[in-house]
């Protein structure tokens, strides 16, 4: 009988210190001390022995339950102790491994341009206005002094929307609400995306982006264009660019003029760029047409102005030497990380 102890004991202690989870030794607890446990049933199996023999074997019997609880206690501690190490080591973070670099955004190309115009303008007096895409052919072309005849009014180059309806050509129609709410002096710069029915090439969008200046004031004369524009490219492109007006016609401006100026790559020598002229077109530009501020109620006897519009994204390419206008609508992300 003693015999039989021994090896349960042994048993007992061996298999508990192999345990390595919680859940290991609860079924070792149960094998041996539960209500039906090893230890437990041969406690009761001791009926069958002498009255003499009992005590001596009870005693035996609870010292190995002792034993075996006492060791249960301990391994459950050395457990706790290797599973707490274990998920200290999984979790180890190694803050010696180099940080994953992220790509910073940058401004589009458009944007730049865009901004470095607005600041020198804004250096100038001048104030930003903005406005819708989608416009009335009242704004866009009849308050412009553009005759119901002309062929910008074309569905061939216009987008309409119905027949008042469309989406602006330039973002003149801005101008013009400015001038019918304020009385002068009127300073402003509009940019803004305009539209025209044209198939996509190197040098055109059916989408692009314009920026248009107007002032209107007492005694404003096309010196102070001259003036304002020369200045405004000196600060763009830097202080060696010249310019120069050409004659030329809108239904908008009398008189009108190109604006052209120094070119970027020869610095007038003459290249394929500027056909071997030495100057690039940069603007359209002219006196306000006296139609177009009576019809904003503006007094032509009193004030006077001037106006002009050039195009952002050939600004930019110019600026960037970007040989293709497609570039700047197709965000690739090779061709934007340049700038
Ligand atoms: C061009 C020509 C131009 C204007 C735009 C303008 C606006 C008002 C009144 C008079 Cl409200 N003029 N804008 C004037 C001259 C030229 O743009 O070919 N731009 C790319």
């Amino acid at each position: 009988m003693q015999q039989r102890l021994k090896e349960i004991l042994e048993r007992a202690l061996k298999e508990i210190r192999e345990c390595r989870e919680v859940a290991q030794l609860e079924k070792s607890r149960v094998k041996y001390l539960g209500k039906k446990g090893e230890l437990t049933v041969f406690l009761r199996g001791m009926g069958d022995l002498s009255p003499e023999e009992r005590p001596a074997m009870g005693r035996l019997v609870n010292e190995a339950k002792e034993e075996v609880e006492t060791l249960l206690a301990a391994q459950r501690e050395r457990v706790l102790q290797l599973e707490k190490e274990r998920r200290l080591k999984e979790e180890e973070v190694d803050i010696t491994v180099p940080g994953k670099r992220f790509t910073r955004g940058k401004r589009h190309p458009l944007t730049k341009t865009l901004d470095e115009i607005k600041n020198i303008f804004m250096g100038l007096g001048f104030t930003v206005v903005e406005g819708p895409e989608v416009e009335y052919a009242y704004y866009n072309f009849t308050a412009l002094n553009i005759p119901e005849n002309h062929p910008a009014r074309d569905v061939q180059d216009t987008f309409y929307i119905n027949e008042d309806i469309l989406l602006r050509t330039h973002t003149s129609p801005n101008q013009v609400r400015v001038m019918e709410k304020t009385k002068p002096p009127i300073r402003i710069i509009v940019p803004g995306r305009v539209y025209r029915a044209d198939d996509v090439d190197a040098t055109h969008s059916p989408v692009f982006h314009q920026i248009e200046g107007l002032v209107v004031d007492e005694g404003i004369t096309l010196g102070d264009l001259k003036g304002t524009f020369d200045l405004f490219v000196k600060k763009l492109y830097g202080e060696h660019m010249e310019t120069k007006f050409r004659p030329s016609h809108f239904p908008f401006t009398e008189p009108s003029a190109e604006i052209d100026a120094t070119c970027f790559v020869c610095s007038g020598a003459g290249c394929r760029v500027c056909k071997d002229t030495g100057w690039i077109e940069l603007s359209g530009a002219g006196m306000v047409h006296p139609e177009v501020l009576e019809r904003c109620g503006i007094d032509t006897t009193k004030y006077s102005g001037f106006a002009f519009g050039m195009g952002l994204d050939r600004l930019t390419m110019l600026k960037y030497g970007i040989d293709d206008l497609r570039l700047l609508f197709e965000n690739d992300i090779r061709f934007l990380k340049q700038f």
